[in-house]
């Protein structure tokens, strides 16, 4: 048999060419979309779920590419490209915008929303209005309605478990890259270190820091667990991801295609709500399974020693009372 340039396309590329060049052709509009988490977080799954049903529905004329696990760059890569036309979509939690966006930040408020029926009254009511608004005016970008769900988030360490505030006294913390998140560590006496989610993992490894924070479903799906032996839960703060466009590149798309883009999107965030809080309800079990050490935690200590360290009034001040009463209204009074 002799092997020339047909019969290898005849084998080999036949399936693989003719649907590339089929797609290329065909779409008249690339979205891509980029986050920070694994391909096995719900994030994902709904992302590609979502993806196949957008260039479905728009016949082919969108071809939406999910980028998944910072392939294109960590967050703060991503917020400082935003004009450059590499990505028209991202998630980004509301607190790492807040070095772009400050008052998006408000709703990271430490110990703020009790449950999730609160968290979704609040972000899909007249708080998450509110910093959608901020968003459209002070930046690029713009923010779907449906914001997707991070979770709540837990405590971590190589070391020792965190049962109290004195435990994170001089402790060696990741953050994720925002004012907000290195003033809270700040006023648990902790050493706040920002390192890009991209980096954590050989972060703690290395034991460049001791600690991180983040819901079981991160620490799950990105296998933190197997460079950290305890986890305390401290459901110190709720947070989620908003859905982020390039207004330049979403206004580039015809009416009727933002509208399929925008509606998809938005019934995919619901969905990956439930995934998400079904996936964290089951983790505890299943990392002590894999040698987690779990503690809980008394939120109101915590909270006390945010408060007498002044981090309450501090951002009271920074969101101004209008922002503030508009959480308060969803939280009851918070200090
Ligand atoms: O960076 C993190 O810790 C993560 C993945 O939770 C966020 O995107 C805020």
């Amino acid at each position: 048999m002799t092997l020339n340039r047909r019969t290898l396309l005849a084998s080999a590329g036949a399936l693989a060419v003719p649907t590339a060049v089929f797609a290329q052709a065909k779409a008249e509009f690339t979205l891509k979309y980029a986050n920070n988490l694994p391909l096995t977080h719900p994030m994902n799954q709904r992302a590609n779920e979502m993806a196949a049903k957008i260039n479905a529905e728009s016949k082919g004329r969108i071809d939406f590419k999910v980028f998944p696990n910072g392939q294109l760059g960590t967050d703060t890569d991503m917020l400082s490209q935003i004009r450059s036309g590499a990505i028209e979509f991202f998630t980004l939690s509301p607190l790492i915008l807040g070095t772009l966006v400050p008052s998006a930040q408000i709703s990271g408020v430490g110990f703020a929303f009790k449950d999730y029926n609160q968290v979704w009254a609040a972000m899909d009511g007249d708080l998450g209005a509110h910093v959608r608004k901020e968003i459209a005016g002070k930046s690029a970008m713009f923010a779907f309605e449906k914001i997707w769900d991070n979770g709540y988030r837990q405590m971590t360490s190589s070391s020792a478990a965190i049962t109290k505030p004195d435990d994170l006294k001089g402790m060696k913390m990741r953050v994720p890259p925002s004012p907000f998140w290195v003033s809270m560590f700040k006023a648990f006496e902790a050493s706040p270190a920002t390192i890009n989610f991209a980096e954590v993992y050989t972060a703690l490894q290395t034991k460049v820091v001791d600690g991180q924070e983040n819901p079981l479903a991160i620490i799950a799906t990105a296998k933190l667990n197997e460079v950290q032996k305890y986890c305390s839960l401290t459901n110190h703060m709720w947070d989620g991801f908003w859905f982020l466009g390039i207004k330049k590149a979403f206004e580039r798309l015809p009416a009727d295609l933002q509208e399929i883009v925008t509606r998809k999107v938005n019934a995919a965030g619901l969905l990956q709500r439930d995934d998400v809080r079904k996936l964290n309800d089951g983790l505890v079990a299943d990392l002590k399974a894999k040698g987690m050490l779990f503690n809980t935690t008394d939120a109101e200590v915590f909270r006390a020693k945010l408060r007498s360290a002044g981090f309450y009034a501090e951002w009271h001040k920074k969101f101004g009372d209008e922002a503030w009463a508009l959480l308060e209204k969803y939280t009851g009074k918070l200090v």
